[in-house]
């Protein structure tokens, strides 16, 4: 493929108000009709379904089938995505237009994970040939730190690496390291310090040994409060035990769009990996952010992961919308959130490597479409992003599950699940994987009161023991969790999200409400500080409390 992008502006921004579109107008109809039917009664109207409402794509399977939909509806719903414009964006998201209005920025993640030899030319420069500069680079300096040719300051190879970032700088690549840990070197420590809680850096550290150790800071901006104060933290433990300024070029290395700021804090710009302003924090991973990743695995699987996302990228592209895994999955998400009302969305991946999985979806979900301004500066008068939340099966079952199964709350729910395990012991496999099949069953047909009556419950009890049913999942299905499988995942859930922000017509790419939170602290941290007793302004909720601080500190 090469395209070529005109540098301006973005494309149509659905124009039409979303509750005055007329797709939108025939789904309430719809609703009105199908929005209280059962799953038992679709199921048994259609007994096919769960073989037709399904999509394949990039090695992943999705059964959408026991969800509160009709072939009808998900006709409606593409109807839809197509009068939304989801077309036509994802083609001016995939040229290179700024559909980032707010920033006027173009958003290419997926320039990231386009093949060598490809080209896509934004603003005069063929940015997948700098993106595979950068690769490269980080591929050698990678072979370096995993021979042990690349040596501390006192002549030791490296054994640890300490990524120290925030928000989209840590939740990628922590989230990376866990899932992909099987195939991660053992012999060496990979740990993650974010929170500027000194706790995160005194017990990351605790055990490691200074010579032995190798800091990646890894900051969009390098200007982030917390990242630059481990940073500097880090700076002190290294020089504390190492005793020399020229120590800083062995053990510190920096991902960032801001070569000033990184050598300004001594690191040689030599030694650090740049990526651009169109990609935003929380589509980073698959960038030099991902550099931990790629010490921890290598760079071949590294590369298997970029594959994985660029497969689901031509999927996302290439599918018609009725058989488009993202497209579906995030039309299903605008049909619970603004038809049913559904508040809240769970992600529960079977998989003990995917832990962290859901907290990194929750910043790729919330902080895109928790948005109430339209891309024309409108309030939006409609539901947008829902509140994600998950942990793995089967863990959540012994848990939160009760509330989802007989609460009074509807939510959608995820499942996600492997046909082989990397750690074959007994059976513990089948015994996981039986626990997806079965909740996605019960969840949907749930149980009777003739059944529960049928198995001899006293009569008081029964109303307790009743499922109502009914409660939609999908269910997400690979064949093992590989580096490429890892990557598709990824990249179905960030074109997911994509497809809720076009339908809703905001802007899924910028975060002023985390930029709030940058400026907000700054003020407030010299009242904390200051010898003498400060002038508070504040409201006096907050004076008092800076006051009571300040006593106990
Ligand atoms: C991500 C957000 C935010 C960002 C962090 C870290 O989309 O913008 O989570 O990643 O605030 O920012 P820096 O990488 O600039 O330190």
């Amino acid at each position: 493929m090469s395209t070529t992008s005109s540098s301006s502006s973005s494309s149509s921004t659905g124009a039409t108000p979303l509750r005055q579109r007329a797709s939108w107008q025939a789904l309430r109809e719809h609703h009105a009709r199908i929005g209280e039917r059962h799953l038992r009664d679709l199921f048994s109207e259609d007994p096919d379904r769960g073989e037709r409402l399904v999509a394949e794509g990039a090695g992943l399977y999705l059964d959408y089938s026991k969800n509160r939909v009709s072939e009808e509806t998900v006709g409606l719903l593409v109807a839809l995505a197509e009068e939304s414009g989801l077309r036509e964006r994802t083609a001016a998201m995939f040229r290179g237009d700024r559909i980032n209005v707010s920033e006027n920025r173009s958003v290419l993640h997926v320039a990231l994970r386009m093949p060598k030899g490809e080209s896509l030319v934004v603003d005069g420069v063929d940015v997948v040939a700098e993106v595979h500069g950068v690769l490269d680079r980080m591929s050698a300096f990678a072979e370096r730190i995993r021979s042990g040719e690349w040596r501390g300051h006192t002549g030791k190879p490296m054994r640890n690496v300490v990524n120290i970032g925030i928000g989209g700088s840590d939740l990628g690549p922590v989230m990376a390291y866990e899932a992909l840990r099987h195939y991660s070197r053992r012999d060496m420590r990979f740990r993650f310090v974010s929170n500027v809680d000194s706790t995160d850096f005194a017990e990351a550290t605790r055990e490691l040994a200074a010579e032995e150790t190798l800091f990646i800071v890894s900051s969009k901006t390098f200007t982030t409060l917390e990242t630059m104060t481990n940073a500097q933290t880090a700076r002190e433990w290294a020089l504390a035990a190492l005793g020399d300024e020229s120590a800083i070029a062995r053990h510190f290395v920096a991902v960032s769009t801001n070569a000033q700021e990184v050598s300004k804090f001594g690191i040689d710009t030599e030694n650090m990996f740049g990526f651009w302003d169109w990609v935003g924090g929380r589509y980073s991973m698959d960038s030099a952010i991902g550099l931990s990743t790629m010490l921890a695995v290598g760079p071949g699987a590294f590369r298997e992961m970029l594959a994985g996302f660029h497969e689901m990228d031509v999927h996302f592209r290439t599918a018609p919308l009725e058989r488009n895994l993202p497209a579906l999955m995030g039309l299903l998400a605008v049909w619970y959130g603004d038809f049913f009302g559904a508040q809240t969305a769970g992600v529960m991946p079977y998989s003990q490597y995917l832990k962290r999985f859901p907290a990194y979806l929750q910043q790729l979900t919330m902080e895109s479409n928790g948005k109430h301004v339209t891309l024309d500066g409108r309030h939006a008068d409609y539901q947008t992003g829902a509140v994600y939340w998950g942990e793995p099966g089967t863990n959540g079952q012994h848990s939160f599950y009760q509330l989802i199964h007989q609460g009074t709350k509807l939510i959608p729910l995820d499942l996600i699940g492997f046909g082989k395990t990397l750690n074959p012991i007994r059976d513990h496999h089948d015994l996981l994987m039986s626990n997806v099949f079965a909740q996605a069953e019960a969840l949907a047909f749930g149980k009777t009161e003739q059944q529960v009556r049928a198995e001899g419950t006293p009569e008081a009890i029964v109303p307790h023991r009743v499922f109502e049913g009914n409660r939609p999942t999908n269910v997400i299905l690979a064949e093992q969790l590989t580096p490429h499988a890892l990557g598709a995942l990824v990249a179905l859930y960030e074109h997911s999200v994509f497809t809720q922000g076009v339908v809703w017509a905001i802007d899924s790419f910028d975060q002023w409400g985390v930029e709030l939170g940058k400026v907000l602290a700054k003020r407030i941290i010299p009242e904390l500080e200051s010898a003498t007793e400060p002038d508070l302004q504040h409201d006096t909720s907050t004076n008092a409390l800076i006051r009571r601080y300040r006593r106990m500190r």
